[in-house]
């Protein structure tokens, strides 16, 4: 719920100068330490200002991003050699996917060493390079803290699997078998019972993911005192906070009763927001993160909008933001693809702004690592479309209510691969799946691979396209670890830099706008049509300040007409450079995006 339009002027400023004067004093000089109380809160709707709330983040999947030494393996000097085009998108944090010592089980997400990097990537010499050519140029770092599971290749699970009465035991959910099976039916992420029998001791331990990616044990103080000191020690090196794995699933039902009859094959609605779920969150930001000045983001798979405020509310003192999957899993019914309407985004989009009020805040995001490419799933990569529907997407990720997450190579309009057979693959989410669905003969190979074209995760892991030489750039070697698109002789970063009307460009304009545009930031959110099948329209305002924004979702053009009272007033951006003027109503061409200053 946000605060009424028509609720006095009195009533908002004071609620907004409380705000403010709780809130801890700011790095970003554009809040304004010389702002009064009463100027910030108007500024701001009510919202108190953060640095975290103004940026733009943007994602770097390592692996994937450049290979630095020819071995087909992106790396740390890769992204480091890569800083200059990262802050020229004009995007203010970097989120770094795991980079920590890992057997690689499930790309990073495995992991053995918390203090220690990844040999592939480089050493702490390579990340203390790279964490200080980010502050140099005034951006910040954020780290993925994965502390739901490790890998089975930590010390802590190579003593915990030893014996019953081992120290680290208790680190992980060990249980006897029911009856000769597995405690109970639940399922793991990537197929299969989430409990594997360990012939050492007899017992079964949780594995919500992969076999290679045990449990942890959070209900054991010792374990949370640990995560606390790893984040201490990454914190100390001076990143700005951390992007937390399947946070809410920390928190078990030790009684671990079967699934209800009613969870629809959908398992993470049961495996989050467990009984302590909330208390550790306040354990974690008492100890540590209320010590530092960062930004948290939650992964919060299975978590309603409903439940949203219960994790982000600032007075709850838990997080600062989650990613709701609403959206970017509005294209799936299980693990199948299923087409999307626009009218289900933008009620997704209304539910979330209405769930949350001033106190807390949102994220952006359609894509990332472990979905389909952004303009394959919400767009239309055919050759015709793909730039102007890239930048459609881009228009409304950087003009929504809340902080807008940008994966790498989508600034590019990078598109999905073209999947025809299972070699080609990587993801261990798909060679289990292919085990179980296509080798047991439940599913044909043909329909199991036609599904991944369109929802694979390593379509979003193919190498990052930076020119037109082999491999996209990506390597000097003769191999990349993963399939690069052949696209990449047409989309690729250096022929789009030197390109005014690019992907990559619109990317930097739409940053510049969004940058200097409080309104954009901080303004209300309406949607002026929702049921409208093609056109997304909404303003976002702010005190007098009020922008509008139109986009077409289709390929037809429309003739649009505003709801009666609204003008288009002086066009702020367009993907179509400079739009005709127009009094009643609006000739969009197909994939068209303006955004109007009112
Ligand atoms: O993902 C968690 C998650 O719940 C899903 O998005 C899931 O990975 C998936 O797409 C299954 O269909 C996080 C990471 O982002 C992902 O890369 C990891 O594999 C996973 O946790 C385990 O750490
Ligand atoms: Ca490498």
């Amino acid at each position: 719920m946000k605060l009424p339009q028509a609720a006095s002027v009195g009533f908002i400023l004071a609620i907004g100068a409380v705000v403010w004067s709780l809130s801890k004093p700011l790095r970003n000089a554009s809040a304004g330490a010389a702002q009064t109380s009463v100027e910030a809160a108007m500024s701001a709707n009510g919202y108190a200002p953060k640095w975290w709330k103004e940026a733009v983040v943007y994602q770097v999947y390592p692996r994937s991003f450049k290979d630095s030494n020819g071995d087909g393996i992106g790396d740390l000097k890769g992204i480091t050699s890569e800083l200059d085009y990262i802050e020229g998108l004009g995007v203010e944090v970097i989120w770094l996917s795991p980079h920590y010592d890992s057997p690689n089980a499930d790309n990073g997400y495995d992991i053995r060493d918390y203090r220690k990097v990844m040999t592939e990537f480089g050493t702490m010499a390579d990340f203390d390079a790279l964490l200080k050519g980010i502050k140099q140029r005034h951006m910040k770092l954020i780290l993925d803290l994965v502390v739901n599971h490790t890998s089975d290749e930590h010390k802590w699970f190579v003593e915990s699997r030893k014996s019953k009465d081992n120290p680290y035991r208790n680190y992980y959910i060990w249980r006897p078998g029911k009856d000769g099976r597995e405690p109970n039916n639940w399922v793991s992420f990537f197929s299969g019972s989430a409990w594997k029998l360990d012939p050492a001791t007899n017992e079964y331990y949780l594995h919500l993911f992969a076999e290679k990616q045990p449990d942890l044990n959070w209900d054991n103080p010792k374990v949370r005192q640990e995560v606390y000191d790893l984040m201490k020690f990454w914190l100390d090196k001076g990143v700005d906070g951390f992007r937390m794995d399947v946070i809410p699933f920390i928190s078990k039902n030790q009684s671990f009763p079967d699934f209800p009859q009613d969870f629809h094959g959908e398992p993470q609605y049961v495996y989050a927001m467990g009984p302590h779920l909330h208390e550790y969150l306040q354990e974690m930001n008492r100890e540590v993160l209320s010590k530092y000045d960062v930004m948290t983001v939650g992964e919060a798979f299975g978590v309603t909008p409903q439940q949203t405020p219960s994790l982000v509310d600032e007075r709850r003192q838990e997080l600062n933001m989650i990613f709701n999957f609403d959206a970017v899993r509005l294209n799936r019914q299980g693990r199948q693809w299923r087409d999307w309407t626009l009218p289900e985004l933008k009620a997704i989009y209304t539910r979330l702004d209405h769930e949350t009020d001033v106190h807390s805040w949102n994220t952006v995001f359609l894509s990332n690592h472990d979905n389909p490419r952004l303009v394959s799933a919400f767009g239309d990569d055919s050759e015709r479309y793909r730039a102007a529907s890239a930048k459609v997407l881009a228009t409304m990720l950087l003009t929504l209510r809340g902080t807008p997450f940008i994966y790498q190579g989508d600034e590019l309009g990078m598109t999905n691969y073209p999947f025809s057979k299972i070699e080609e693959f990587d993801d261990i989410e798909v060679k289990n799946g292919w085990k179980a669905e296509v080798l047991s003969n439940k599913v044909s190979a043909a329909d199991y691979i036609a599904n991944l074209r369109k929802t694979s995760r390593d379509n979003a892991r193919t190498p990052m396209q930076w020119d037109s030489s082999p491999n996209g750039g990506f390597t000097t070697g003769p191999k990349a670890w993963l399939v690069v698109n052949p696209n990449y002789i047409d989309i690729n970063a250096r022929q789009e830099l030197a390109d005014n009307d690019s992907v990559y460009a619109y990317y930097r304009r739409m940053n510049d706008l969004r940058k200097k545009t409080r309104a954009l930031i901080y303004g209300d959110y309406h949607d002026l049509d929702p049921q409208n099948p093609k056109v997304f329209a909404y303003t976002r305002t702010l005190g007098k300040e009020k922008y509008l924004v139109v986009l077409n979702f289709s390929e037809d053009a429309i003739s649009y007409s505003l709801p009666a009272g609204l003008k288009a007033g002086q066009l702020a951006i367009s993907n179509f450079g400079k739009a005709e003027e127009q009094t009643s109503g609006l000739n969009l061409k197909g994939w068209e995006a303006r955004v109007y200053q009112n």
